[in-house]
């Protein structure tokens, strides 16, 4: 799945579509000291048809705060390459132990799991580097570093992965499920966002707004994915569905129900919707997203 078939977008997602997967592949023209195994376990994870959210959500934020797109593409790569490294990570024996990722066997499959896991060490420093180097000026560059440092550290997506693992099997409830997926799921979601706005250069009013929108698209999209774990299909969403519920998961159907799940993204996405009410139709296409994040099948 491509962001090209996220039709709630205008014409922003075909122009940047194809920015996007050309700077990751110049991205992966790693030096020789990249072992051949390494470089192909890499760009077999990252160029697999992930839908691009994150990128798409940084070069829409740059746009809302009237950016020059190609200016935060690095920043766009860059959350998706740590994005890519988590999902590698996760999809792992020792975490949750899953054969099929963005329709294809999982990484540690196609090669073999130190691969896997090297490869998705050698995204973090990638992510890193493209952003020092290629984002200007320096100050925006440090900006950046620093947010993404943040949101994908020990407080935010890994000690949200953290609690997700080791809270399974017991009993939680619904304020502590929110609080792990603001961590777990939303934190890229929110930094996405707010990369950016920075690398635009936009207002303190526009970051806010931005960043409550990113929280509440982060939490309808997690609430979506336990959905569709549940009744989802899994040639539409290229992964394994029905995990959740066998590996005692905590999620919000089976916290609250279906229907009041549903309720909650719904919710989710209008309050998404709702913190964006300095911008003007240039953020139509961000008010769209939210409602597609909740009623997207894959
Ligand atoms: C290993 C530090 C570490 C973190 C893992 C990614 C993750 C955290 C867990 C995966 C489990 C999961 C279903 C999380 C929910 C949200 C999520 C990250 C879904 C995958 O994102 P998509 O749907 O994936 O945007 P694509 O493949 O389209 O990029």
């Amino acid at each position: 799945m491509s962001i090209s078939e996220i039709e709630c977008f205008g014409p922003i997602v075909s122009q940047t579509r194809e920015l996007v997967e050309q700077q990751l592949e110049r991205y992966l023209r790693l030096d020789s000291g990249c072992p051949e195994h390494l470089a192909s376990a890499i760009h077999y994870s990252l160029m697999s048809s992930g839908k691009r959210l994150r990128p798409l959500l940084v070069l829409a934020a740059a746009h809302v705060c009237d950016g020059h797109i190609p200016d935060a593409l690095p920043a766009a790569c860059a959350v998706e390459m740590i994005h890519t490294y988590s999902l590698i990570h996760d999809d792992l024996p020792a975490m949750d132990d899953d054969d099929l990722r963005r329709g294809q066997p999982s990484c540690h499959l196609a090669f073999d799991e130190a691969t896997a896991i090297l490869a998705g060490d050698a995204l973090i420093p990638l992510a890193f580097e493209v952003i020092a180097r290629d984002i200007r000026p320096a100050e925006i560059a440090l900006r950046c570093v620093s947010e993404l440092a943040i949101a994908s550290g020990a407080s935010q997506l890994v000690g949200g992965q953290a609690d997700d693992l080791q809270l399974q099997h017991l009993n939680i409830d619904l304020a502590h499920l929110e609080e792990i997926h603001r961590r777990k799921t939303g934190a890229l979601f929110t930094v996405s966002l707010r990369m950016g706005c920075i690398c635009a250069q936009g207002t303190p009013q526009q970051l806010e707004s931005l960043s409550d929108y990113g929280k509440h698209l982060g939490l309808a999209f997690q609430i979506t994915d336990d959905l569709l774990d549940l009744s989802g299909d899994e040639v539409k969403i290229g992964k394994r569905t029905g995990k959740d519920s066998k590996r005692g998961k905590r999620t919000y159907p089976e916290l609250i129900g279906v229907q009041a799940s549903k309720k909650l993204a719904s919710d989710a996405a209008e309050n998404a919707i709702q913190s964006l009410a300095c911008f003007n139709q240039v953020a139509d296409d961000l008010r769209r997203f939210a409602k597609f994040v909740v009623n997207r099948n894959f």
